[in-house]
C-alpha cells in the first residue's frame, strides 16, 4: 500500500430526517469524538491523510460527494440511534468507491452485533468507549501489520461475529484521574475556520446575549457519573465509570482551545458534580491568565454551596441539569430514592443566586406516568419559569435505550410485570409487552420514535401523543417567556445553518 492510498475519513453524520429538530445546542459545537480520533491518527500514524466531516454543519449530499471524489481507503462513521440511516447511506457510498467501513460510538457499541449481522455495507464495528487506541490498531491491521484478532474492541465477521475478549480489551488504566491523559489534546483546527465560525453563529442564535463569546468548542477531560451502580432508569450511557485527566492536561486542553479563539467550552463529561474533589484540584491548578467559560452537566442531588463556589472559580457559566419530573413518584422511579422536587428547587435556587443559568431537561413518560403526573410536571416547570429559576427547558418523551433500565424492562416482560406490581401501577398493554423482546431484542437499531411509542403504550396510562403534546406545551411556554426551549420528537422550528 503506497502512502497516497492511506486516506481516512471520519464522519459525524447529521441526524436522520425525523430527528433534525428540538435538539438543545444543535449544531453549535464541533463533534469531539471524530476530532479526537483524527488527532490521534495524525500524531501516531503520520503517513495517513485524515479528513473530518461533520453532518451537523454540512449537508448529507455533500458528505456523499466528498466520499465519491476522495475515495477514502478507510471510512469511519460515528453512529448514534438517530443518525443510523444517514450512517448506512454514508457506508454504502464508501463501499461504492472501495472503502473499508468502520462504525463506532454509542449506538454501534450497543447494537453493533445486530448491525453486522444484517448490513453488508458495514465491515467492522468499534465498541470502545474511548476509540483512539482501537482505531490506531485498526489502521495497523489495514496496513497488514497486525492481525484483525489483535485489534482492541473490534467486532468483525469470521464465520460468526466475533470480538476478542482477553485482557487487552479490559480497562487498562490504573489511575482513574489520569486515565484520559492518554487521549491527545484535540487538534480543533481539523475543522476549517469557516466551519468553526458556523458553530459560533449557531450558538449565538440561541444565546444572543452572550456577546463575549469568541468561539465555541467541546472538551472531554472527565467521563462518568457517581450513579454508575444505580443509574437513572432512562440513562443509556454505555460506560459511567469515573475517569478524568490530570489537572495539567485539563488546562493544556482548555488553553489549546482558547488559543484558537474558543472561550466557551462544552464539557461533555456525563455528570461533573460527581467529582468535587477533582474539581478542587482543577481549581488549585487553574492558570490565572485564562479567560474561559464552561457549560457542564450537573446533578441537583449533588448541588451544594461548596460545589457552586468551585464552579464559579473554575469558570462554569451554564449548568445543564436533568430535573426530569415535577411529580414525586415518577421522579423517584426515574432517578431513585435520593431525589425529590424540593431538592431540585434548592439546587436551581443555589445556582441562580450564584448567577449561573440553568438549562433544565425533563423526561416525559416515566414508568407509570399518568395525566395527573404529567400535569404536576407542567405546573412545576411553569412555576420554575415564572419565578425565573431556570433559563431554558427541554422536554422529551422517554426513549428506552436498550442498555438502560427502561430498555431492559421493555425486553423482559416478567421483570416488567413484577416491577409494575412492586411500584403499584398498571401496565397498559401486556400483549404488546410480550412482543417487545422479539420485536427489538435483535434489532440493528430500534427506531427511537417507534420504540418510544411502544414504551408509552405499555408503561404509561396516557398515549405517546399526549407525551408529545405535553412536551410542546412546556417548551412553548418557555418560548413565550423568551427562554430557550426544545423538544426532541416534537419540534420543527430549529434555526440552524449548514454551509
Ligand atoms: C455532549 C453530548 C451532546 C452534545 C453534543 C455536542 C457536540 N456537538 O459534540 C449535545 C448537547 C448537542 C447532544 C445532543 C444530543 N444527544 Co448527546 N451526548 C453527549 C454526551 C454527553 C457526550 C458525547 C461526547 O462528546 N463525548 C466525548 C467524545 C470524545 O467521546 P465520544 O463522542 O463518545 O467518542 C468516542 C467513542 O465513542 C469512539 N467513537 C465515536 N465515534 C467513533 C467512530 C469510529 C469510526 C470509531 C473507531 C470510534 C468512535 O471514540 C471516540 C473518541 O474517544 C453523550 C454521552 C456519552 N458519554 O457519550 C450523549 C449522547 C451521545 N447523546 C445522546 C442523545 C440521545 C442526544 C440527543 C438526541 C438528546 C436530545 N434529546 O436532544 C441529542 C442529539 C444527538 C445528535 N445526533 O446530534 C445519546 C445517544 C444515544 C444513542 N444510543 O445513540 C448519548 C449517548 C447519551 C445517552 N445515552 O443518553 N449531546
Ligand atoms: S442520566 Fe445523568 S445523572 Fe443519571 S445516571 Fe446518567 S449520567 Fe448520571
Amino acid at each position: 500500500m503506497s502512502a497516497k492510498d492511506r486516506v481516512l475519513y471520519l464522519v459525524n453524520p447529521g441526524n436522520d430526517p425525523p430527528y433534525r429538530h428540538g435538539i438543545a445546542y444543535n449544531a453549535s459545537f464541533p463533534p469531539l469524538g471524530v476530532i479526537s480520533l483524527a488527532t490521534a491518527v495524525q500524531e501516531v500514524c503520520m503517513s495517513w491523510d485524515v479528513k473530518v466531516l461533520d453532518g451537523q454543519v454540512i449537508e448529507q449530499e455533500q458528505i456523499l460527494r466528498f466520499i465519491e471524489h476522495g475515495k477514502p481507503l478507510v471510512l469511519g462513521v460515528s453512529v448514534l440511534a438517530m443518525t443510523y440511516q444517514n450512517s448506512l447511506e454514508i457506508a454504502r457510498a464508501g463501499k461504492r468507491v472501495g472503502s473499508i467501513t468502520l462504525f463506532g460510538n454509542d449506538q454501534a457499541a450497543i447494537t453493533g452485533r445486530n448491525m453486522l449481522r444484517v448490513r453488508p455495507e458495514i465491515d467492522y464495528i468499534c465498541t470502545a468507549d474511548a476509540g483512539e487506541k482501537s482505531l490506531l490498531q485498526f489502521l495497523e491491521f489495514v496496513e497488514g501489520k497486525r492481525p484483525v484478532g489483535k485489534v482492541a474492541n473490534l467486532l468483525y465477521r469470521d464465520g460468526a461475529i466475533v470480538r476478542r475478549s482477553d485482557a487487552e480489551h479490559e480497562r487498562e488504566f490504573a489511575a482513574p484521574f489520569e486515565a484520559l491523559d492518554l487521549i491527545p489534546i484535540p487538534d480543533r483546527t481539523l475543522l476549517s475556520v469557516e466551519l468553526r465560525t458556523k458553530y459560533l453563529q449557531n450558538y449565538m442564535r440561541s444565546h444572543p446575549r452572550d456577546t463575549g463569546a469568541t468561539g465555541v468548542s467541546t472538551i472531554n477531560r472527565f467521563r462518568g457519573c457517581a450513579r454508575k451502580e444505580r443509574p437513572c432508569t432512562f440513562c443509556g450511557i454505555a460506560d459511567l465509570t469515573i475517569r478524568a485527566s490530570s489537572p495539567k492536561m485539563f488546562w493544556r486542553d482548555v488553553r489549546a482551545a482558547y488559543e484558537i479563539g474558543a472561550n466557551r467550552l462544552y464539557e461533555a463529561g456525563d455528570s461533573v458534580s460527581s467529582v468535587p474533589k477533582y474539581l478542587e484540584r482543577l481549581l488549585r491548578e487553574k492558570p490565572s491568565d485564562l479567560r474561559w467559560n464552561a457549560m457542564v452537566y450537573t446533578s441537583a442531588r449533588e448541588t451544594s454551596r461548596k460545589l457552586i463556589e468551585l464552579y464559579k472559580g473554575l469558570g462554569v457559566f451554564r449548568a445543564n441539569m436533568g430535573l426530569e419530573s415535577g411529580d414525586e413518584v415518577v421522579l423517584r422511579r426515574l432517578k431513585g430514592t435520593g431525589d425529590s422536587s424540593a431538592q431540585n428547587v434548592k439546587a436551581v435556587k443555589l445556582l441562580k443566586e450564584a448567577g449561573i443559568p440553568v438549562y433544565s431537561s425533563f423526561v416525559l413518560g416515566g414508568p407509570g406516568e399518568t395525566a395527573e403526573s404529567l400535569e404536576n410536571t407542567v405546573k412545576f416547570v411553569r412555576w420554575l419559569l415564572d419565578n425565573q429559576l431556570i433559563d431554558g427547558v427541554g422536554a422529551h418523551p422517554l426513549f428506552p435505550e436498550l442498555n438502560a433500565v427502561t430498555g431492559h424492562l421493555l425486553l423482559h416482560a416478567e421483570e416488567a410485570i413484577s416491577y409494575a406490581n412492586r411500584e403499584g401501577f398498571k401496565l397498559r398493554n401486556v400483549d404488546l409487552l410480550r412482543w417487545m423482546s422479539d420485536r427489538w431484542g435483535n434489532h440493528e437499531n430500534p427506531d427511537p420514535l417507534t420504540i418510544s411509542e411502544d414504551w408509552a403504550e405499555i408503561f404509561c396510562s396516557v398515549p405517546f401523543a399526549t407525551l408529545q403534546e405535553t412536551a410542546r406545551r412546556i417548551t412553548d411556554y418557555a418560548e413565550t417567556l423568551g427562554m430557550a426551549g426544545g423538544s426532541f420528537f416534537t419540534d420543527a422550528n430549529d434555526n440552524v445553518e449548514a454551509v
